[in-house]
């Protein structure tokens, strides 16, 4: 899309509306969408965020060594030279204060926040297939009405607390890393017990231990993690990125991931073992997830996989002193990268502290909380805080807390019963004008995310023009659409090893009752995009348009998927 900012029209309707768009939340994703098709489209806008500022999942995730593991380069939008051309991160991978700078500074920049609605959380949203609106309503009992309602979510804003009993007689302090207190947590002098061993706390343990009188860790399942070698970024660094932003853009827009990075042309085995050795070092050394690029085949060969998995655990074992404690942390029994890959900074090397003890839950599982800790395997560890790294109802939790009614009464809840069921993770048939953001069925979580954003955004309100050029007034998938979308999602993840970890949250394992469904599509966010201009090109062929609600069941042109299946190379 061009780059240009045309000076808003003064098209403010009353508070409830009725405008051109609703869009909920204001991440990255909600506030580039209100930019788009408000000072693009010139359509009335409004944003309402749960949060009293902008950011989301940045805004949340306050917890102790937050940061994010796309580095910062590739992490922003492209689609502002100027945007570019002003902000200089400040470390190879920003944390969490930097990014919500950044976002702010975006909103402030882009004049954004006048037109976002704070402290307002969307509860229910109901069509009025006869008025072709839809009615939503927040939490202050407001109700508004626009023709689209765009929800910009997130893939992980939706906490997920275990429900261990006894939590409620629990005498200290606890908390979600993702609903993290925003004058921080002072764990001087205290005994701290984290549950979960994820991305989150594998950042979080290293910080803590550094104040914490004693750190439990309780680990459920061991988790690989690279070294990230975080750092200041130089001069010469910074010069470089500003002398490629072109570049740049370019490679995170035509790889499978996202990342500023090629994955290797050769495979695990085209190499000999000692050159293979010599590869993985050299990745470790570099730090990163560019060590899963270190060859082409790692997530779709299970051979290949192996020999990945074999080096970090060799390694896990060389940095942890404790024997006993390194063969905990070292029994992965799931392929390297088939999960959310951690990066980390010296989280190994955290179990080397006198203050630090690891509980190895899978043998010996958490029974209850009492007044005075968490008791495990028998035992009682005596805890002052409990900090909850225990993940997101990833994905569909985000949407599906919101009380959403389509067309004739038929609820999200009813339509994804069985998991969540898109067209290209755009739109779902029995919404109309409904559109999702990174939702289910796109790459989302297994992209840099503000690449798949963008995408999304630009391609969301390309299609919004297009329909307003044409008079046509509503937009949803055709039923069929939606089974060979689903069908080619499932082949593109068969394809890889992710679904072969039945306790991964891209399959929704993390979440009791929830149905097992590999939610992204991991065909590769570069594939990804060329079906989405595909459609596009092709009138937007799958979606049916104009008409009446429910004219979803008639046929439609959809084709196309099949040739474009998943291959080596796979997003995560
Ligand atoms: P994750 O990756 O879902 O990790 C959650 C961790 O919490 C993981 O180790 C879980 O073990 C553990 N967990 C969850 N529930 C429990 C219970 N009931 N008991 C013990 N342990 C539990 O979430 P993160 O926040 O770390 O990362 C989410 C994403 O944020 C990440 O991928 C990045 O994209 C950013 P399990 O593996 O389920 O056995």
């Amino acid at each position: 899309m061009a780059n240009d900012a045309a000076p808003s029209p003064d098209r403010r309707p009353a508070d409830g509306g009725p405008f051109d768009a609703i869009v909920v939340g204001a991440g990255f994703s909600g506030l580039y969408q209100l930019h788009c098709l408000r000072d693009r489209l010139g359509l009335s806008v409004r944003v309402l965020e749960a949060g009293s500022g902008v950011g989301g999942t940045w805004y949340w995730n306050r917890y102790p060594g937050a940061r994010c593991d796309s580095e910062s380069h590739s992490y922003g939008y492209f689609f502002s030279r100027e945007l570019l051309e002003e902000w200089e991160w400040t470390e190879r991978y920003p944390e969490q204060p930097e990014i919500l700078r950044y976002l702010n500074h975006v909103a402030d920049r882009f004049d954004l926040k006048r037109d976002i609605s704070f402290d307002t959380r969307v509860t229910a949203a109901r069509r009025d297939a006869a008025a072709n609106r839809w009615h939503v309503e927040t939490s202050a009992g407001e109700r508004l009405t626009a023709t689209y309602l765009i929800l910009a979510v997130g893939c992980l804003s939706s906490a997920n607390v275990p429900k261990i009993p006894g939590l409620e007689t629990f005498a200290g302090a606890w908390y979600h890393t993702g609903e993290w207190p925003h004058e921080g947590v002072d764990f001087t002098g205290k005994r701290v017990g984290q549950i979960g061993t994820g991305s989150t706390g594998i950042q979080a343990a290293p910080v803590i231990a550094r104040s914490a009188a004693h750190l439990t860790v309780f680990q459920r399942t061991p988790n690989y993690s690279v070294p990230a070698r975080n750092g200041p970024l130089g001069a010469e660094f910074k010069r470089w990125v500003r002398e490629r932003h072109d570049e740049i853009r370019d490679v995170v827009r035509t790889t499978p991931n996202g990342h500023p990075f090629r994955i290797a042309e050769r495979k695990a085995f085209d190499v000999t073992d000692e050159e293979r050795r010599a590869i993985y070092e050299a990745a470790w050394e570099k730090g990163g997830l560019q060590f899963r690029a270190s060859f082409r085949d790692l997530l779709v060969d299970k051979r290949a996989n192996d020999t990945a998995a074999a080096f970090i655990k060799e390694k896990i074992r060389a940095i942890v002193k404790d024997k006993a404690t390194a063969a905990v942390l070292a029994a992965i029994d799931h392929p390297y990268a088939a999960k959310r890959p951690p990066i980390d900074s010296g989280y190994f090397e955290t179990f080397n502290r006198d203050n630090v003890t690891l509980v190895d839950i899978r043998a010996r599982p958490i029974e209850r909380i009492v007044p005075g800790g968490i008791v495990a395997g028998g035992r009682e560890y005596p805890l002052d805080i409990i900090v909850f790294a225990t993940g997101f109802d990833a994905m569909t939790g985000p949407l599906l807390r919101i009380a959403i009614e389509g067309s004739d009464g038929l609820t999200l809840k009813e339509a994804w019963r069985a998991g969540p069921r898109t067209y290209l993770g755009l739109q779902v048939a029995g919404f109309p004008n409904m559109f999702t953001l990174t939702g289910p069925g796109s790459p989302s979580v297994l992209c840099n995310l503000p690449v798949a954003i963008e995408q999304h955004v630009e391609w969301i309100t390309d299609c919004i023009a297009w329909l307003r050029a044409n008079g046509v007034d509503r937009i949803e998938p055709a039923a069929e659409a939606v089974e060979s979308w689903v069908a080619h999602v499932n082949e593109a993840a068969a394809a890889t090893l992710l679904p072969t970890v039945p306790h991964s949250w891209y399959l929704g394992a993390n979440v009791p009752g929830k149905p097992r469904v590999f939610m992204p599509y991991a065909g590769g966010m570069a594939r990804y995009r060329a079906i989405c201009e595909d459609v596009a090109a092709r009138g937007y062929a799958g979606f049916v348009l104009g008409g009446s609600d429910r004219a979803a069941a008639r046929p439609a042109r959809v084709g196309g998927f099949a040739a474009a299946a998943a291959s080596g190379s796979v997003g995560v």
